[in-house]
């Protein structure tokens, strides 16, 4: 019987270089699939699917029995940790989240341990039951939002073109502003070891507004939270590990390659494979890139650009995936195509 830690995405995330990388991709549950948007309608509610233990574990293994990927993401959603904060969220058809905006020193939520997993409590029941119900081969990652990216829909009150109240909060106050970061990553600490305690085997910090930031704001607001977390799981899960997605941070990724206590660093499309290969790399375990476009694509545009990521980046440490989420318009059959080439490939 294989070792719990053979599975290839905990392999490559210690440093292996294996005969062909492990694969997933982000938002590989979600409406491009009809099997999720006929679990989604009888849920009713998107906040409901993500506490209906038994539907959000359904749709977490919906892309795998179609397509084998080596490791499932927990279905939920970055926002949950703002409601386990006390905060208002809600998404509305269409629109997407909305929430009650906190915009003063005086709103920022203090920590509620207990209020905290109380609320996220059916996060937990979903990963107690994937960790049993999941192919054996089958890794499960768990994730959270990272604290700047969540904070931009705590402050700004959902999604942002230009982020202009906490932008402005970021850099006017700084002091306070911190407060508000330091409290999200506490929160999103406990509640990933609360994953990992339930069976997640990594761990996924999403920061897709990271490319919002100017240069010199990575430090605080985005690697030091980043690292921030990594520690507080790293002291009781010294094993588990972490995988960071600053998006869009372009030429900063070789920064974000040297921050301690991180395993993996996901790459989004803009970055060319080679320079990845050169500069991030020789550091921790490499994840990405295709463009989800291109899955939209499909055809020779697609498996070219895959193959080119397959080639450059194969020789080290690996994990194939996206650059960002699949989009709702993706063909379902475009992603198997893409499936079989990566389980196909194998080093030259
Ligand atoms: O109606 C629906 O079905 C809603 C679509 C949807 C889905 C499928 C939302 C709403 N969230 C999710 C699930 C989800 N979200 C997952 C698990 C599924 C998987 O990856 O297979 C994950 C990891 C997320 C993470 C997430 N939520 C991020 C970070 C990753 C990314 O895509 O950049 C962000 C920014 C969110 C916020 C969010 N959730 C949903 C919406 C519409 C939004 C707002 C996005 C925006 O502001 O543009």
């Amino acid at each position: 019987m294989p070792h719990k830690n053979d599975k290839l995405l905990l392999r490559a995330l210690r440093g292996e270089t294996l005969e062909r990388p492990p694969f997933w991709f982000m938002r590989q549950a979600g409406r491009y699939l009809p099997e999720y948007r006929e679990t989604r309608a009888q849920a009713g509610d998107f906040l409901d699917l993500c506490y209906r233990p038994d539907l959000a574990e359904e749709v977490t293994l919906q892309p795998i029995r179609r397509y084998g990927m080596d490791a499932a993401i927990l279905f939920a959603d970055i926002l949950l940790v703002p409601q386990g904060l006390g905060q208002h969220v809600e998404f509305r058809a269409g629109e997407g989240p909305v929430l009650e905006p906190i915009t003063r020193n005086a709103d920022i939520p203090v920590l509620d341990a207990e209020r905290l997993h109380e609320t996220l409590g059916p996060v937990y029941e979903t990963v107690a039951r994937l960790s049993k119900s999941l192919p054996e081969n089958v890794a499960l990652i768990g994730f959270a939002g990272a604290p700047w990216t969540v904070a931009t829909y705590m402050v700004e009150g959902g999604g942002s073109k230009d982020y202009p109240t906490i932008k402005n909060w970021a850099f006017a106050d700084p002091e306070n502003f911190q407060r508000l970061i330091d409290v999200v990553a506490d929160a999103t600490a406990l509640y990933l070891k609360k994953q990992i305690e339930a069976g997640a085997e990594a761990v996924q910090l999403f920061d897709t507004w990271a490319m919002a930031l100017p240069p010199a704001f990575h430090e605080r607001l985005v690697f030091g939270p980043l690292r921030r977390i990594a520690e507080a799981i790293h002291a009781d899960h010294p094993d588990i590990p972490v995988i960071g997605f600053p998006r869009g941070i372009g030429a900063a990724y070789a920064q974000a390659a040297r921050i301690r206590g991180i395993a993996g660093l996901s790459i989004d499309w803009s970055m060319d494979p080679s320079w990845a290969a050169e500069h991030v790399q020789p550091h921790l375990t490499v994840q990405g890139n295709l463009d989800p476009r291109l899955v939209v694509a499909g055809g020779e545009v697609m498996t070219r650009a895959a193959s080119d990521i397959l080639d450059t980046l194969g020789d080290g440490p690996f994990i194939f995936n996206l650059g960002h989420g699949f989009v709702p318009e993706t063909p379902p059959e475009h992603v198997a195509e893409l499936a079989e080439l990566v389980k196909g490939w194998r080093r030259g």
